[in-house]
């Protein structure tokens, strides 16, 4: 019984050397620990012994039993440890490391003509409000003086949503809003969505505005001409010139349309201009009486200018941009061309 467990001793130490992994372990530890194996064999082979030797072969076998379990137990934390520190070194990551670094995004076009033009005028003193999306026919026709037979209340121009609302079609609807809370003086930018039944290279259904309205005592068109010089210099070049001519727009009397000298040639004339040497950039006027009394502003002590303008077709202009669906298909080989 003494060799047998001495050779189980010294197979188990040798045994042990050549085990790396804790499955190796796992199949030594059966051999001898396991139900078939030689120490449990040891024990069922004391059956055979004469009843006095069975006290001390227990014991003995007892104790190899115990040695073996500790020796497991030992080595198995040594593996596991091992195991940890492989396990670290190989998913070891240097933080010094230059980083790979994802592609960044860039700011849409029609995004960094807005937040220009919120600068420019913010530094003139303007306001931002941005009003409702989905307006009232009040705000978006009746205040603005837009007849009943006005072609943009056609269900072919304008998306009606049913009842009494609708997409608004300019942003002025909310300035409207603004006149009816606040007592002039009124300086106000309105920034934001406006939607139009219309769809082809230079209209999208769905674009953005921008429009400015000022209510005070003493407003004049020359007020308005000195303003659109200065967002004319700052927006494009100092070289840059505005000019104005009548046009016709119900919320405004008299209404202009604004011309800024053509960049491309100088106001020479070139293929960019069609050969007149201006670009028409935006409409203007004075606000028409009958919106300021819709508003409760008496036109006889306050008058007002009011010019409007498209993002997209000012970003067209500013970047050289021959369609509109460019702007809004996202292609981001376009749109990185706009990186800062
Ligand atoms: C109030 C009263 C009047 C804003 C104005 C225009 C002229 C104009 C167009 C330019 C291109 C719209 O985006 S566009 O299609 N806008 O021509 N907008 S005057 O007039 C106002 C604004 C607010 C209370």
């Amino acid at each position: 019984m003494k060799e047998k467990i001495e050779r189980i001793r010294r197979e188990i130490g040798e045994g042990m050397q050549g085990v790396t992994t804790r499955k190796q372990l796992f199949e030594l530890k059966m051999q001898y620990l396991g139900k078939t194996g030689a120490i449990s064999a040891l024990s069922k082979g004391m059956r055979d012994l004469p009843p006095e030797e069975r006290p001390a072969a227990g014991k003995l076998v007892g104790d190899v039993r115990a040695w073996a379990e500790e020796q497991f137990a030992a080595r198995e934390e040594e593996l596991k440890k091992e195991e940890l520190a492989a396990r670290y070194a190989s998913e070891k990551i240097d933080v010094t490391m230059p980083a790979h670094l994802a592609g960044g995004g860039s700011v849409h076009p029609v995004s960094l003509v807005k937040q220009e033009l919120v600068d420019i005028f913010a530094g003139m003193g303007f306001d931002v409000f941005e009003g409702p999306e989905i307006e009232q026919d009040y705000y978006n026709f009746q205040a603005l003086n837009i007849p009943a037979d006005h072609p943009a209340r056609d269900m072919q121009d304008t998306f009606f949503i049913g009842g009494d609302f609708l997409l608004r079609w300019q942003t002025s609807s909310g300035q409207i809003r603004v006149m009816e809370s606040k007592k002039p003086p009124i300086k106000v930018l309105s920034p934001g969505r406006v939607y139009r039944s219309d769809s082809d290279a230079t209209h999208s259904p769905m674009f953005h505005q921008m429009e400015g309205l000022v209510v005070d005592k003493g407003i004049t068109l020359n007020d308005l001409k000195g303003m659109l010089d200065e967002f004319a210099r700052r927006m494009f070049s100092s070289e840059t010139k505005t000019r104005l001519r009548p046009s016709y727009f119900p919320f405004t009397e008299p209404s202009v349309e604004v011309d800024l000298s053509c960049r491309n040639c100088g106001g020479k004339g070139c293929r960019v201009c069609k050969g007149t040497g201006w670009i028409e950039v935006l409409g203007a006027g004075m606000v028409n009486r009958r919106v300021l009394e819709n508003c409760g502003i008496d036109p006889d002590v306050y008058t007002g200018f009011a010019f409007g303008m498209g993002l997209e077709r000012i970003a067209m202009i500013k970047y050289g941009i021959n369609d509109i669906r460019l702007l809004f298909e996202n292609d981001v080989r376009f749109l990185k061309q706009f990186r800062d």
